[in-house]
């Protein structure tokens, strides 16, 4: 590699190594490394998976794709032998924000494992150009602006591979480019990102915002546009379908090129439909068999539903998609009438409304098309796959037992192990050997060294280095100053009502008040917070507001300041994310049981040596099986006590507040003289109401248990070597949640390539 990396310099650049900048050096990693993959076997087989998903976070990726091609180290050690840290090289790279928050992230990490696995399968996605927003704070608030990611050098390559997209009132030719997926000591596989080249960075101003009418300039300009309104919404499904259909296309392509038999698709393709984003695949397939191969229809839906799958990721109705008809006939009416067909055929055979594709409000339910036209439905913990079973899809359940299965999501050790942490990587390789790498459960080993003090004293050393690490970072990037000695308590996640960040920052008045009233911490605290808020919700963008007023006063209280320091971390993304949770100590995983279908940060906290202090939702549920009541703090009401609550309308956050003191105080902290001095008005009362009067996602019913479990934790945390003995256990039960036994499960149960 030295030689390689000397000569593209020269050629290039005509500097050698020692004095090439940062900048030049990351171009040649990153061509050097493209061309090694390249060169790369491809991973093959008949059955072929296409992963289609509206959102891939995949995070930078030079170093984890050094780490796959075994090549990290050797480039690390070079450039350290001419002065250059590859940590600083990394930052060069700008990371594409194409994903949310978990769901893009998952598809990420399920690439990764299944190239990792050596199974023949790729992803199919957009190539937003601007991709979600970064967030910026003005005045306390969030502001939106776009988030450009795409340099003349970058991972992605363009193909000759184009399609025509056809809407409405005009056709489209797409432009496929691909980022190779290498896997871990494995072969190749691809992302597939289509685009459009008539679209135009230049209509976008103030912002974010942009002329939502006109396609040919916007389609894939942004990740999920606002869908406040009705153009917003109107886009959505131009750039759902434009995906679908070059999806569609390809697997068509692509199998008849092997030689298939169309009316054998399923012995070639596996569909797997990651939320209900890509839904419209389906109706796609059965449109191109009939239209353009002479299926007849039954024939058509016969062959698509042995090849799509689809997996759930929420039981929040308002996530649930449902397009109205007018919507679908304005953009795309050719599939009208194939999904009338598809629902005529429901309606036939059942009488049961709730299984309908198309309600008598006019909307087409699109998780139903998926569930009664594919030919597996899976969710992503067991407790959120007993709640569809049980209750969200109960009726589908009911009809199709045989479909449902539990997918208890992963993550890539890779990334989230040996790249965030690799300290703490070579560390348990030079206890238990470096088989966990490939086969996770093998980190179970580690539980011989529960009670080694030389083990838990490393354990504690790194755990430090990493963050004294965040300290350096925050006040480089964000010019904060946090104490590496205190306690680091995280919640870094997408801002939402049910993930109750909120309820954290209850938290953080009581703390703020106690310290007033001079009970003072054994240890300072350091509470971090890190989420995006949607552009148009309102409440969520209130919540940030409320941490970001709270991190001004705490700050500027020098009797409150030596103790507590509450920190929220601007643009929170997958680079960020790799640094601070191998850092934390407590990580928050609280939202109102039954809300959160899994949760993936729970898994990377825990991986690295964080404790939990969670509910017993989605898979926190599994985690505390693994680890056991002593290395974890579950606190809150449980998912069934929080469905009958619901089910029968009896949760009033207005009882709370009026009978206990205590909370009472905590939310009229809101709206004090303190708060209004620094905040807006209008969004701490508009937060206050909500929470009084609504607390949809009952943040009131558990905050007590949770600021008593909480304090209980601060406690513990002292006991130095109980607590090690926690993180050890933590990191050695970690085993399960591993993408590659997840991905491994799929392809046992659902795709069997
Ligand atoms: C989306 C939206 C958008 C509109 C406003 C309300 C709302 C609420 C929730 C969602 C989530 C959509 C699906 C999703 O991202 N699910 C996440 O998937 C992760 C991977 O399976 C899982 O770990 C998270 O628990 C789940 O929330």
């Amino acid at each position: 590699m030295e030689q390689a990396l000397e000569q593209f310099l020269k050629e290039q650049f005509n500097k050698d190594i020692q004095n090439a900048s940062n900048e030049e050096i990351y171009e040649a990693l990153l061509c050097l490394t493209k061309e090694k993959m390249k060169g790369m076997k491809r991973n093959e087989g008949k059955r072929k998976l296409y992963y289609i998903s509206a959102e891939f976070l995949i995070g930078k990726l030079l170093s984890n794709n050094l780490i796959n091609l075994g090549l990290f180290d050797e480039v690390r050690d070079i450039l350290e032998k001419y002065g250059k840290d590859i940590a600083e090289i990394e930052e060069i790279e700008p990371e594409p924000s194409l994903g949310n928050g978990g769901l893009g992230r998952l598809a990420a990490c399920f690439l990764d494992s299944i190239a990792t696995l050596g199974l023949y399968g790729d992803g199919v996605g957009l190539n937003y150009h601007d991709g979600l927003f970064r967030q910026t704070f003005v005045d306390h608030k969030q502001k939106e602006e776009k988030n450009p990611w795409i340099t003349p050098h970058s991972w992605l390559t363009r193909t000759d591979c184009h399609f025509e997209v056809p809407f409405k009132d005009f056709t489209l030719t797409s432009a496929m480019y691909d980022i190779d997926v290498p896997g871990f000591d494995s072969g190749c596989n691809k992302l597939h990102l289509f685009d459009l080249d008539s679209v135009d960075e230049k209509i976008i101003h103030d912002g974010i915002e942009f002329d939502k009418t006109d396609i040919h300039k916007n389609l894939t300009l942004f990740l999920y546009p606002d869908d406040g309104d009705d153009n917003g919404r109107l886009l959505r499904i131009y750039q759902q379908y434009f995906m679908v259909s070059n999806a569609a296309q390809l697997i068509l392509k692509e199998a008849e090129e092997r030689g298939a038999d169309l009316y054998h698709l399923d012995e070639y393709a596996a569909v797997q439909i990651n939320d209900t984003h890509p839904t419209m695949v389906i109706p796609e397939l059965i449109r191109l068999l009939t239209e353009k191969k002479g299926f007849n229809m039954d024939t058509a839906i016969d062959v698509v539903r042995k090849t799509c799958a689809y997996t759930n990721h929420t039981i929040l109705a308002e996530a649930l998609e449902k397009w109205p008809i007018a919507y679908l006939e304005q953009v795309v009416p050719q599939l009208m009438p194939i999904i009338r067909e598809l629902d005529a055929r429901v309606k036939k055979d059942y009488d049961d409304p709730k299984v309908y594709i198309i309600d008598d409000h006019d909307l087409v339910h699109m998780a139903h098309i998926d569930i009664h036209y594919g030919y597996a439905v899976n969710g992503v913990a067991e407790l959120h796959t007993q709640i569809l079973k049980e209750s969200e899809l109960k009726p589908f359940y009911d009809i199709y037992p045989e479909k449902f299965t539990n997918k208890t999501n992963g993550i890539t050790f890779r990334r989230w192990l040996l790249h965030c942490n690799y300290e703490l990587a070579d560390y348990i390789r030079s206890l238990i050997g470096d088989g966990f790498v490939k086969d996770a459960a093998e980190l179970e080993k580690l539980m011989d060294f529960a009670d080694d003090e030389d083990v838990l004293a490393r354990l504690r050393q790194i755990k430090q280095q990493r963050k004294a690490e965040v300290k350096a970072f925050l006040k480089e990037t964000e010019h904060i100053d946090v104490d590496e000695n205190s306690i680091f308590d995280i919640q870094v996640k997408r801002l939402h009502e049910y993930k109750r960040q909120q309820m954290n920052a209850l938290y953080a008045i009581y703390k703020y008040k106690e310290i007033k009233k001079g009970h003072l911490p054994k240890r300072p605290l350091t509470m971090i917070f890190g989420a995006k808020a949607a552009p148009a919700y309102t409440l969520a963008k209130d919540i940030i507001h409320l941490i970001l007023c709270l991190q001004k006063l705490v700050d500027s209280d020098p009797q409150v300041r030596p103790y507590l320091k509450i920190v929220m971390v601007e643009n929170y993304n997958v680079t960020k994310a790799e640094k601070l949770i191998p850092a934390c100590d407590i990580s928050e995983q609280i939202s109102l049981a039954s809300k959160e279908a899994s949760g993936t940060s729970n898994m990377k906290f825990m991986l690295n040596g964080a404790v939990t202090l969670g509910t017993e939702d989605g898979a926190n549920v599994e985690i505390h099986q693994f680890v056991g009541d002593d290395n974890i703090y579950i606190f809150g009401e449980k998912s069934e006590k929080v469905i009958e609550l619901y089910a029968d309308g009896s949760y009033n956050p207005r009882d709370i507040y009026w009978n206990d003191h205590f909370v009472q105080e905590l939310v009229d902290f809101i709206m004090s003289d303190e708060l209004l001095a620094i905040g807006d008005r209008e969004n701490l009362f508009r937060l206050y109401k909500e929470i009084v009067f609504k607390d949809w996602f009952m943040a009131l019913l558990d905050v007590k248990d949770y600021i008593e479990t909480k304090e209980k934790m601060l406690e513990d945390f002292e006991d130095e070597a109980a607590w090690s003995k926690k993180m050890l256990v933590n990191i050695a039960k970690a085993g399960f949640f591993s993408s590659d036994r997840t991905i491994a499960e799929y392809n046992n149960d659902i795709w069997h390539l």
